[in-house]
């Protein structure tokens, strides 16, 4: 049985981190059984979540998971996709992930009232100097990524820029890359759901609020992969 280690439905989301949920919306994909579990990054092989224990083997990093029961469940997720779709949805993963998941960590992490109400609850119990350097650490983080050289408007123009293109992208389509869902719908679902959580309220989150289309297809993705969470109350918009 996989375990996926996980911080826990948090902030009005599945999981607090786009990566574990990306992740865990494969999982269900693959139709895998598998337990999570609140470990933390520390305890993971790349000091990251999310990572799976499958029986012993443990295995960090949402590409490298997504690799790894492809290979040893015989899964294809991008199954039925042309090589251009697959380029494709390699693209809107890298936005996703490595563009619009630091404008997340910005809204999160650098507003401080954000912060406040958000990333601090990790720390709850520990004391205060503790918290405040882990949020220096992830501000002189994000300074080496670029965004904390920008102001928060700043932030929310190159966001919204991706959003337009995936908007633009997506369409009318039902998935990315069409009418087929694809791996890449899980990273995009979840970097999509952590930005619309009404639980932080960001100019990144109204310049994704423009595009309906991504909108609407957060909801159906969170409706198809967590019934028993829409159903619970939370909500995505
Ligand atoms: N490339 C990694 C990124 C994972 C990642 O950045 N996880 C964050 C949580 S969203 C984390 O564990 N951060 C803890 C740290 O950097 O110490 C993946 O795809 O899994």
């Amino acid at each position: 049985m996989i375990t996926l280690a996980a911080f826990g439905p948090l902030f009005g989301l599945p999981d607090p981190s786009p990566f574990v949920c990306k992740t865990e919306v494969q999982l269900r994909m693959a139709d895998l059984p598998y337990r999570t579990e609140r470990r933390g990054p520390p305890q993971g092989p790349k000091g990251k979540v999310p990572f799976i224990d499958d029986d012993g083997l443990l295995v960090g990093d949402s590409t490298f998971i997504r690799d790894h029961i492809e290979a040893r469940y015989g899964i294809d997720l991008d199954a039925g996709l042309t090589p251009r779709q697959r380029a494709l949805a390699w693209m809107v993963e890298r936005v996703v992930e490595d563009h619009l998941y630091w404008a997340t960590v910005y809204a999160r992490w650098a507003v401080a009232e954000n912060f406040d109400k958000g990333p601090s609850i990790f720390f709850e119990g520990a004391p205060d100097a503790v918290r405040e350097a882990a949020r220096e650490g992830m501000l002189r983080t994000l300074h080496g990524q670029g965004f904390g050289r920008h102001s928060l408007a700043e932030v929310a123009d190159l966001a919204d820029r991706s959003f337009a293109a995936l908007s633009e992208i997506l369409g009318d389509q039902p998935y990315i890359t069409g009418a087929t869902i694809c791996g890449a719908d899980a990273t995009l679902f979840a970097g999509l759901a952590a930005v619309l959580t009404p639980f932080f309220d960001t100019p990144v989150r109204d310049a994704l609020l423009r595009h309906a289309n991504l909108i609407a297809y957060t909801q159906r993705m969170m409706a198809q992969f967590y019934p028993e969470f829409t159903t619970s109350g939370a909500a995505v918009a």
